[in-house]
């Protein structure tokens, strides 16, 4: 395929929260990568993104924090752009999804559609709050989750077993808005007809056979998953999102679903930022539409929007969807409700003019095939012993040498040596290796061979020690510091892609105009009588263990602020860390208990029997003020058996029963799902 330009866009972030490193690492760097380096090379390249301010999500956090979505939006909308900004993510354009031209571009799309027939209607009984008098949201709807008896449970999810839910499921619905009950309502919802689309977007699939292999197989296990696709409404009945267009009969109170909208999202910013050309972009067969996306995403790019965007008829299809998987922390899921992430809008503070350090961090740790882990002290050591000592330390070697030696001027090379032949070899092929890598998104590896063109430069200063020969072999030295001055130029352009910022610090540095990728290659960049900069020049400060100390600190301060919140965890706090060879001298056992009666004289000891399989033991619970006897006899319970016997009241007891006790201080006694036989371990 010829492709005249290319359309690159990364996912549209919800405006509901700020950017983490994983964010950056899954999708927007490397789109930024590969852009910056279309546009070193001169080509026809736009980079799209904006704010996805549509979805639940948006309006349970404004009732949450007692506001309006378009608040949310408007607040969030600010602080992801100026992340982007302070990482220097080079959008084209960051819109919006509440924008006036979002908005039209959205129903036009939603009409068209509508107007050929696409969508299948359906009615459905949905949840209705009748005191609000609207339809709820799967998540706006609470109660207790049948698998772990969590109270707040939502209607599509609890997010304290993680177990995903329908709302039906739900034991006491209540609605979370006015916590009326829930009543069942007929309502009218459009549907894109996916089951029939199967072999149309299989077809696609497979002609994009070139995908990265984790975002190929997520495509053929949603089309082979067991009775293929299923159709999918694209609305909803909620007072948050783009209406269906007012003038198709039974509209009214129906919005688009979020993700219907969202990927229109790049349409509508294209048009945005080139109101006279978009259609190049969108409508022509020679664009190459490129989604960078995270993991969590596939399906709506590879399948769903390809689907929307077939059926239009107009529009090009992606050409590419370049996903990675999840960046870890410190070795645990990236969280946002657990507060388990590092903030971009806080490095920025915390690490002022260090955008590249992070982009360097995280490009060379990104999780390109397979998840991966971000640490504090490998960010130090990264920046120490490879920023510093190698990038850093080359480039301020080339420019103090050059203004002791020839007073800021490149000398004139000489006569090559083999050395210095092998050495021009590998700086013409730079450009290309890591060209190569880009193209195909193994922005590691890209980075990598970045790298080795320093260390390469660094290795040939370290041979030649010009510092000792400048006296005894004038000539030579010329010819080296020539060379190494070429190789800073050549870091420079190459850098670009990866650290903007760095790029332009050594372009200055120079004193050169910034170059393109077409130049990077060449010994010819400098020519001798070229002044550079007198000042010495440090690119990266070493990190001192305090600053990582300091990180780590406020990471782990902030997750036990996040539990203090909550309120079991401020009652009973976590104990601290045992092996399990402390919990293996815990012998554990299931017993039925056969008597139970309360001490007399106590308002809180109640007497057991329990039958434990080999023998019968007396155990006293602190329990009565909860449980009747009756809770209790014929019950099978969990017993520590070899705790040491104590006398309790006179009453000698051997052994504890567990109980489960919530905030209110409510006992349950434990037992085991099924019944088993009594004297059976508990492990
Ligand atoms: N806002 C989902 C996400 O951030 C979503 C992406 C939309 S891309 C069109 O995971
Ligand atoms: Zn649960």
């Amino acid at each position: 395929m010829n492709f005249k330009r290319t359309l690159v866009t990364a996912a549209l972030p919800y405006a509901n929260g700020p950017l983490h490193i994983g964010h950056i690492a899954g999708c927007y760097l490397p789109a930024d990568i590969y852009v910056r380096y279309l546009r070193s090379k001169g080509e026809d390249v736009i980079f799209i993104c904006g704010s996805d301010e549509h979805g639940v999500p948006i309006t349970i956090r404004a009732q949450k924090e007692g506001t309006t979505p378009k608040a949310i939006v408007d607040k969030y909308h600010e602080i992801l752009k100026n992340a982007f900004k302070g990482l220097n993510i080079s959008f084209d354009i960051y819109s919006r999804t509440t924008s006036p031209v979002h908005y039209q571009t959205a129903q036009d799309f939603f009409r068209t559609l509508y107007n050929k027939n696409v969508f299948i209607e359906k009615e459905t009984e949905q949840f209705y709050d009748p005191e609000a008098n609207q339809f709820l949201a799967d998540r706006y709807i609470i109660g207790t989750c049948p698998k772990c008896g969590f109270d707040k449970a939502y209607g599509d999810q609890c997010e304290k077993c993680g177990t995903s839910l329908s709302p039906e499921e739900l034991i006491n619905p209540k609605s979370a808005l006015t916590n009326a009950t829930p009543i069942k309502k007929k309502t009218k919802n459009w549907y894109l007809p996916l089951d029939k689309l199967q072999s149309k977007i299989a077809n696609f699939i497979e002609q994009h056979k070139h995908w990265k292999p984790n975002v190929y197989g997520q495509c053929k296990s949603w089309l082979e998953s067991s009775g293929g696709l299923q159709a999918r409404a694209m609305t909803r009945d909620l007072n948050w999102g783009v209406p269906v267009p007012p003038e198709i009969p039974d509209s009214k109170g129906k919005v688009m679903y979020v993700w219907f909208d969202a990927p229109i999202g790049y349409i509508s910013a294209t048009k945005e930022l080139l109101p006279d050309k978009w259609q190049l972009y969108w409508k022509s067969p020679e664009t190459k539409l490129v989604h960078f996306i995270g993991k969590d995403n596939i399906v709506f790019h590879c399948i769903i929007f390809p689907a929307m965007l077939m059926e239009h008829g107009e529009y090009v299809l992606p050409y590419d969807v370049p996903a990675n998987e999840f960046l870890n922390l410190e070795g645990d899921k990236i969280s946002t409700s657990r507060n388990w992430a590092v903030w971009v809008d806080e490095y920025l503070v915390d690490f002022p003019q260090k955008a590249d350090v992070l982009r360097y961090v995280l490009c060379a740790t990104m999780p390109e095939t397979k998840d991966n882990d971000f640490t504090w002290k490998e960010f130090q050591t990264r920046n120490n012993s490879e920023l510093a000592d190698i990038l850093g330390n080359f480039l301020n070697r080339v420019i103090v040498l050059i203004n002791k030696f020839y007073d800021g001027k490149i000398p004139n090379a000489g006569t090559f040596s083999k050395q210095d032949m092998l050495l021009i070899n590998a700086i013409s092929e730079a450009p290309q290796k890591i060209a190569e890598k880009i193209e195909v998104y193994k922005f590691r590896d890209a980075l990598f061979e970045l790298m080795q063109l320093a260390r390469l430069g660094n290795k040939y200063l370290a041979d030649n020690e010009p510092w000792k020969k400048i006296k005894s072999d004038p000539e030579l030295v010329n010819t080296v510091m020539n060379l190494s001055a070429q190789i800073a130029a050549n870091l420079a352009i190459l850098s670009e892609p990866f650290m903007p910022d760095t790029s332009q610090k050594i372009f200055k540095a120079l004193q050169l105009q910034p170059l393109k990728w077409a130049n990077a290659g060449s010994i010819h960049l400098l020519n001798a009588g070229h002044i550079i900069q007198k000042e010495s020049l440090i690119l990266f400060e070493k990190i001192e263990d305090k600053v990582i100390e300091k990180q780590l600190e406020k990471l782990h301060q902030k997750k036990s602020e996040q539990q203090q919140q909550n309120p079991l965890i401020s009652k009973f706090p976590l104990k601290t860390e045992i092996n399990i060879e402390d919990f293996d001298k815990c012998d554990i056992r299931v017993g039925t208990v056969i008597t139970a009666e309360k001490v007399q004289g106590t308002d809180k000891l109640m007497k057991l029997e329990v039958d434990l399989g080999f023998e019968k033991r007396t155990i006293v619970s602190g329990v009565a003020h909860c449980l009747s006897p009756d809770d209790l006899i014929n019950k099978q319970v969990i017993v520590l058996a070899n705790l040491k016997p104590r006398k309790i009241r006179g009453i000698e007891s051997k052994g504890m029963i567990l109980y489960a006790e919530n905030v209110e201080g409510k006992l349950v006694p434990v037992s085991p799902h099924n019944s088993m036989p009594n004297g059976s371990v508990v492990k």
